[in-house]
């Protein structure tokens, strides 16, 4: 078992109980890690470590070009250790290591996208109507942030948060899932390698109770950025209400993926297909219902679970292996039990719907792929996030009740338009409650690229332009230039 600490202040650190707990792999369901179980103690030692270093002569005098350099030395680093990222990231959450690898190898870009902007922050010099007055604005790091993550995409989540964070000039305290928490101490070392200074970027593990929830009322912590379910997301906006912290949140989703008749039908088998059941349906932006037009339903859906019934399920670290297990036994039992309530709410099982029964899955936490027809869309099965494989499909007869039937949900983080008619490719997505909308491809991301959900999937956007703005706070500057004071 490996021996892991907690990086707090450039040091590394047990927790101050002394505890630890064990981490495991999916794959094998047995343990392989240790982790120190952290406490209010150590958030309290992390947040004043980033608050000390927040004003620091080695992180607050750094020029705005020197922070960028640092940034994209790191994205440098980052591709050096993208396999052995990727190999911690598969041992933890059981997602495929293309996948894993395709992340470690591609969040460089954030440090490089956001090194290059961090000085590019410009204020404005404001055309005032106050007589005898110079006024002007400035942009300032908001303060010590508190980085919540999950454990489906550990590192690439962490990325979009701590790129544009440290590249405002905010510090920063992580709190990784405490399924997933080695494989952000390992980056933390290639950032302490790196050169930033202590304190700057802190990683303390444990419970979400104890180490999350007293890091997003901590009082020194001015904006918490966290993804995760929507049922902690409201936690930690009510108490950021209290403490008159600023968020952002990226939460669930229950996202339509629309299959018109005109659509090519092969490039949507696949979509829908890649958009459910890659990374076992374990992505906030799963397409995990899917709306059919009633035209082309039978053979549609025909194809698809032809299709579906393919996929190789297996041991992550293969290279042909396509779809994983999931990543944890709470996880497992969610999953199942949502199959169980689509059965009892009276949907069609298709495919699926069980765990697979192969002696070689015995140990491993795998659910197959998992298909229901007949579904209505006030069923839970299509209303509820299951973080699974599993696709609810819902026929619609046109335009109007395909646009309703997707927006009939709490959430608003994906949608999928699959279509070969212009006029609907480019109009389609401007009624739908979304906060992307893919057209003819599905799960598309860039780090130039704002991502965010509306209604109950979030609360500000990551990436992109706009992900910058998160992390900074406007002043605005009024310079009397009167002789004498009127
Ligand atoms: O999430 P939590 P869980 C959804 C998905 C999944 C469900 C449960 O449906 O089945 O959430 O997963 C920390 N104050 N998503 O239980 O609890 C926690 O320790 C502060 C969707 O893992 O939201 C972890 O670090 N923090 C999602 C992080 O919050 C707290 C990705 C997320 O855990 C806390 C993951 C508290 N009171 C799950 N309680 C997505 N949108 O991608 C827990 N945490």
């Amino acid at each position: 078992m490996k021996q892991y600490r907690m990086y707090i202040d450039g040091r590394w650190e047990d927790a101050a109980s002394g505890r630890s707990f064990e981490s495991f792999n999916p794959y094998t369901g047995q343990p392989w890690a240790l982790i120190p179980s952290g406490d209010q103690d150590d958030v309290d030692r992390a947040v004043t470590a980033a608050h000390r270093a927040l004003h620091s002569p080695e992180w607050r005098g750094l020029t705005a070009s020197a922070r960028g350099a640092l940034l994209r030395k790191l994205g440098d680093a980052l591709a050096e250790y993208a396999d052995h990222l990727a190999e911690i990231e598969v041992r933890d959450n059981g997602k495929l290591f293309s996948e894993m690898r395709a992340q470690t190898s591609y969040m460089r870009e954030w440090f490089y996208y956001f090194g290059g902007l961090a000085d590019k922050i410009e204020g404005s010099v404001i055309p005032t109507d106050k007589a005898g007055h110079f006024n002007f604005t400035k942009h300032e790091p908001v303060g010590v942030v508190a980085a919540i993550i999950p454990w489906n995409s550990p590192l690439f989540l962490a990325s979009w948060k701590m790129a544009p964070a440290l590249a405002a000039g905010c510090t920063l305290v992580f709190k990784p899932s405490e399924y997933t928490s080695a494989s952000l101490l390992e980056f933390a070392r290639i950032l302490d390698d790196v050169g930033f200074p202590p304190g700057v970027f802190n990683v303390v593990t444990g419970m979400g109770p104890e180490v999350g929830a007293p890091l997003s009322s901590h009082p020194l912590v001015s904006k918490v950025a966290f993804t995760g379910s929507d049922a902690t997301g409201r936690k930690i906006y009510a108490s950021a209400a209290e403490s008159m912290k600023r968020v952002t949140l990226e939460l669930g989703g229950k996202s339509a993926n629309i299959v018109f008749a005109d659509a090519n039908q092969d490039n949507a088998v696949k979509g829908v297909v890649s958009g459910i059941f890659a990374a076992s349906g374990q992505t906030c932006v799963a397409g995990s219902r899917l709306l059919v037009q009633r035209s082309i339903h039978d053979q549609f859906v025909e194809r698809l679970v032809d299709f579906a019934r393919t996929a190789k399920i297996g041991n992550p670290m293969s290279a042909d292996t396509q779809v994983g297990p999931v990543t944890n036994l709470p996880q497992l039992e969610k999953i199942t039990g949502y199959i169980d309530i689509a059965k009892r709410e009276g949907a069609t099982c298709l495919l699926g719907g069980k765990r697979p029964e192969a002696p070689e899955f015995e140990n491993g936490w795998f659910v197959e792929p998992t298909i229901f027809s007949n579904v209505r869309n006030s069923m839970r099965v299509a209303q509820e996030e299951i973080f699974g494989p599993v696709l609810s499909i819902i026929p619609f007869d046109d335009e109007d009740e395909a646009v309703a039937i997707a927006n009939d949900s709490l959430y608003g983080l994906a949608s999928g338009v699959w279509t070969e008619d212009l006029r609907r490719a480019l109009l389609l997505p401007d009624r739908l409650e979304s906060g992307t909308v893919w057209v003819n491809t599905y799960r598309t991301m860039s780090y130039l690229t704002p991502f965010g959900g509306f209604k109950h999937s979030g609360l500000g956007k990551e990436s992109g332009q706009e992900g910058i703005r998160e992390y900074l706070r406007t002043k605005s500057i009024w310079i009397s230039t009167a002789t004498e004071t009127p």
